[in-house]
């Protein structure tokens, strides 16, 4: 496999919104991410990647973007950004820019034209659709409940969105809206931003005929089942590499719903002719139940374990793995996996980002920032958790209270309640009333006193990033092969790294029993009596014995037998 920054970096994704606010009118800002770059340098990650900070009306909190070269009013100016990209470049810190081309806002002066009138010459920036049979063209449902189709009375013809309605997709069949979308990346790019995360960059290519979708347990259907990797997206992603991304030195990540392996080593191909990697979704979505992602079961981890395996086993030398399971639109991983305690986030954090692929962090998991005690459906702000409230109640199949409890387990409000910077007021995210509540859990979980305690998880995370990315084993723990052990075990993650003549094993208790894993005989004999380069707790020395629970460690065999591959 090619040696590439890319492949050796941590990345960190910062919800502007909730991260730290300097201007004191309770929303984050740019001016506040420029304030903790010391802290950021200090955790050791080397990519920021910035949910979206572009002008924007905010229904899905930026991401439905109404001018994509000025910043958000509330974020600050053109000049704070150019001043955030450089005194991040300064500290060695790149900037990795989200790229919501899939939709603009309706907002957006392209679609003030396109809706003006049928002739006007942007008409087709977007996908217009007469009615069938007086109705919508077809059953597809919008991602935030209703339809996907929106009614436009002044010109007779619905318009699609994917998302909410005043999200419409932009028309990627039409040459001069690529153009457009290649023109605003270059724009960033020759300011000197590093890259892109892409939104939902595997549905740009709609198909050539539109027809009804399955139904997924819900009113409409599924259309991520019908928009997902449609007949044009290699050919698209392929001309924006020839005409962009191949002009810089940049990282690219696309997020891309409804894959498998076999999609991603197109999309991320090791020959380099479209992204560097993906965000799929499948290990997500385990945890799924009958309303869709709307469940509070806990995660089954054998199954969980054989997902990442097969990540981890199918693209290797074929395509290159992203490694996250926290972002601005999944609950927090130490209430999802673990039990809130910072003794599990470290073992969940070791767990996972000893796997190959790139890992994306994100804001507050360094602290083991946990899940909102939500007390009831007033107390949302995404627009996808409200809509799913209001559809799966209206649907009248449901009980109530099971979906509440669902939606406060799952909702992407979780990640987004503002970063505990302290014990101050407001967590010091603010000091005036912050947009959304903070977690009031923000006494005992923040940056400040975790920051003074050698053991505290931001330090573990600090460690872990060191491991892979200043160590020794760095090559290892980025490049090495990788086997699963004891797949069946129920509560601990066990595997291997292998690369030239080093072996790593990497064994995370994740329950809050002790247990004890039967792992392989040759395995244990290759790494009996060795001491962990990293562990969680326990006394980091390798033996066929009992794990503490929460537990995890990683060692190191330096004379591999060959018995391990
Ligand atoms: O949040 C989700 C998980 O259930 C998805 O439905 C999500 O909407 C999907 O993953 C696409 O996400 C991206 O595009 C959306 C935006 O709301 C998300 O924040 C963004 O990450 C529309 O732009």
């Amino acid at each position: 496999m090619k040696k590439v920054w890319w492949k050796e970096s941590i990345v960190y994704e910062i919800y502007p919104r909730s991260f730290y606010d300097s201007d004191g009118d309770g929303i984050g800002d740019l001016n506040g991410i420029t304030d903790k770059l010391d802290y950021l340098e200090e955790l050791g990650v080397n990519v920021l990647w910035l949910a979206p900070v572009y002008q924007s009306p905010n229904d899905d909190n930026g991401y439905d973007i109404s001018d994509y070269r000025n910043i958000m009013k509330e974020f600050g100016t053109m000049e704070d950004f150019d001043r955030l990209l450089s005194e991040a470049h300064k500290r060695g810190l790149k900037i990795m820019m989200d790229l919501v081309a899939n939709h603009s806002s309706d907002e957006h002066a392209w679609f003030a034209e396109s809706r003006s009138s049928r002739e006007n010459d942007k008409r087709d920036y977007y996908i217009w659709r007469d009615p069938v049979d007086g109705r919508e063209p077809t059953n597809w449902g919008s991602s935030f409940g209703g339809s996907a189709w929106e009614w436009d009375e002044a010109t007779g013809q619905y318009y699609l969105h994917c998302f909410s309605r005043k999200q419409p997709d932009l028309n990627w069949d039409d040459p001069r809206v690529r153009m457009e979308i290649y023109d605003i990346m270059r724009f960033w790019l020759d300011k000197g931003v590093d890259g892109f995360r892409m939104d939902v960059i595997n549905m740009i290519s709609k198909p050539e005929t539109f027809t009804d979708a399955p139904y997924n347990g819900g009113r409409y259907g599924s259309t991520g089942a019908v928009v997902a990797n449609g007949p044009h997206v290699h050919e698209y992603l392929q001309e924006m590499n020839r005409e962009v991304l191949s002009k810089y030195d940049i990282m690219t990540v696309g997020e891309c719903g409804g894959t498998v392996p076999g999609d991603a080593a197109r999309y991320a191909n090791e020959d380099g002719s479209e992204l560097n990697m993906i965000f799929q979704f499948e290990h997500v979505n385990l945890d799924g139940g009958k309303y869709r992602k709307w469940a509070h079961d806990p995660m089954d981890l054998p199954k969980l374990k054989k997902n990442l395996a097969k990540w981890q086993t199918e693209l290797r030398d074929k395509a290159w793995n992203s490694i996250y399971f926290n972002n601005h639109d999944q609950p927090r991983v130490v209430s999802r996996l673990g039990d809130d305690s910072p003794e599990s986030a470290k073992a969940i954090a070791l767990g996972l980002y000893c796997m190959q692929g790139t890992p994306y962090l994100y804001q507050g998991e360094e602290l083991g920032m946990t899940n909102y005690p939500f007390r009831g459906i007033g107390d949302y702000e995404d627009i996808e958790s409200i809509g799913a409230y209001r559809e799966l109640t209206a649907a009248g199949t449901g009980d109530p209270e099971e979906i509440l409890k669902s939606i406060a387990y799952k909702s992407r409000d979780n990640a987004r309640t503002p970063m505990q910077w302290s014990n101050a007021p407001n967590a010091g995210f603010t000091k005036a009333e912050p947009w959304y509540p903070v977690n009031p859990n923000y006494i005992r979980i923040n940056a400040e006193s975790q920051q003074k305690d050698p053991e505290s998880v931001f330090h573990f995370y600090r460690k872990l990033i060191g491991l892979r990315t200043k160590s020794e084993y760095k090559d290892l723990l980025v490049y090495g092969g990788y086997r699963l052990l004891i797949p069946e075990d129920p509560a601990v993650y066990a595997y291997l790294r292998v690369y030239e003549n080093r072996a790593a094993l990497v064994i995370a208790n994740l329950s809050a029993e002790r247990s004890h894993p039967e792992l392989p005989e040759e395995v244990k004999a290759c790494f009996r009596g060795k001491t962990a380069v990293l562990r969680s707790r326990g006394t980091g020395v390798f033996q066929d014995a009992e794990l503490e629970p929460w537990e995890a460690a990683v060692y190191i065999a330096e004379e591999k037998t060959e018995c391990l591959c």
